[in-house]
């Protein structure tokens, strides 16, 4: 297994919620030049088109993806590129297609190509109604009942599958619901949890889809990027687990959410609209045990509840006041 630095990365999904922090960090890390950023249907932003290369790669088609691999000599990939949970359940063949024949396409380049490194995130949609809800533990029951979930679990252990058969280094974690005030998410379950903050900035109001008391593990974008890139700068001696790391940084209710909110804006109102989405978060685990991924790669949340609205609250304000929102 091969133990050179990575030097040229290419970022599928680049133009998404995460692809997109996670491609300028790694540009500002690792060199403009270094980080191709690619994307299928998202705009991307000028800032991410300006600041290195970039281009159009369809993950489902393998010649799209090898074209670009070899035109970058790209030796490692983080593949962000999902349908995620909502929009799997209203096209589950385009999920599947995407999330499975898209990772299954980048492992086995990279594994031809004799690859450094992947990332390829999992999610908390790996688990299920039968997996313990509080505290979910690092290993416990993968049963989940959305096709995004069956492709996670499925995708952990190809992954796992590939590390062992062709030691392919690939690595990865169970993220929870994602928060960010770059680039909004689409088609998630947790999309809630950032869309009550555009809409608390814009009308003072929000209609959340799921109910009041629905407790899910978040997380804030910056602990996002560092989780990624630590995990992959990690000593691969010392990891245990692949591509289905636990992570953990906070929980909270919808409720809390919005009453957070409301300490810094108080004229701010939030009704609850369940609909099928709600079936989807009362499937998924209220918490999460990332004792291994303390462990094993040193991993540390920095931000909470309250840390997390004020700068949300900051950023976006400031968007908003300068007409960018
Ligand atoms: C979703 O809601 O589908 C994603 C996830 C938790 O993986 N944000």
């Amino acid at each position: 297994m091969s133990s050179i630095t990575m030097k040229r990365i290419l970022v599928t999904g680049a133009f998404g919620q995460i692809g997109s922090e996670l491609t300028m960090a790694l540009r500002r890390k690792y060199g403009n030049d270094n980080v191709v950023a690619v994307g299928h249907k998202t705009k991307p932003s000028e800032a991410l088109l300006k600041s290195g290369p970039s281009g159009f790669v369809d993950v489902t088609k393998r010649d799209n993806v090898e074209e670009s691999v070899k035109k970058h000599d790209i030796d490692t990939i983080y593949h962000m590129a999902a349908i995620l949970s909502a929009t799997g359940e209203k096209n589950p063949q385009l999920a599947w297609d995407v999330n499975m024949n898209g990772l299954y396409n980048i492992l086995e380049i990279a594994r031809e190509q004799k690859m450094v490194r992947v990332f390829w995130p999992s999610s908390i949609a790996a688990f299920g109604p039968e997996t313990p809800r509080e505290n979910t533990p690092q290993e416990t029951i993968l049963r989940p009942r959305t096709v995004y979930g069956v492709a996670k679990v499925a995708g952990e252990l190809l992954c796992d599958y590939y590390f062992r058969r062709f030691e392919l280094d690939v690595r990865g974690v169970r993220y929870p619901g994602i928060i960010s005030s770059e680039t909004p998410p689409g088609g998630g379950t947790t999309d809630y949890a950032v869309a009550i903050f555009y809409e608390a900035i814009k009308h003072k109001k929000y209609t959340c889809f799921v109910r009041e008391d629905t407790v899910l593990p978040m997380m804030y974008m910056p602990d996002c990027i560092k989780a990624t890139m630590d995990l992959m700068e990690a000593d691969l001696s010392k990891l245990k687990h692949h591509a289905d790391y636990n992570l953990s940084a906070m929980s909270f209710s919808a409720g809390e959410l919005a009453a957070e909110i409301k300490r810094h804006i108080p004229e701010f109102t939030c009704e609850y609209k369940p609909d099928f989405r709600q079936a989807i978060a009362d499937s998924w685990p209220r918490s999460i045990d990332d004792s291994a991924s303390r462990k094993e790669w040193g991993w540390r949340p920095t931000y909470n509840l309250s840390m997390m609205t004020k700068d949300m609250l900051e950023k976006l304000s400031k968007r908003y006041s300068e007409g960018r929102l």
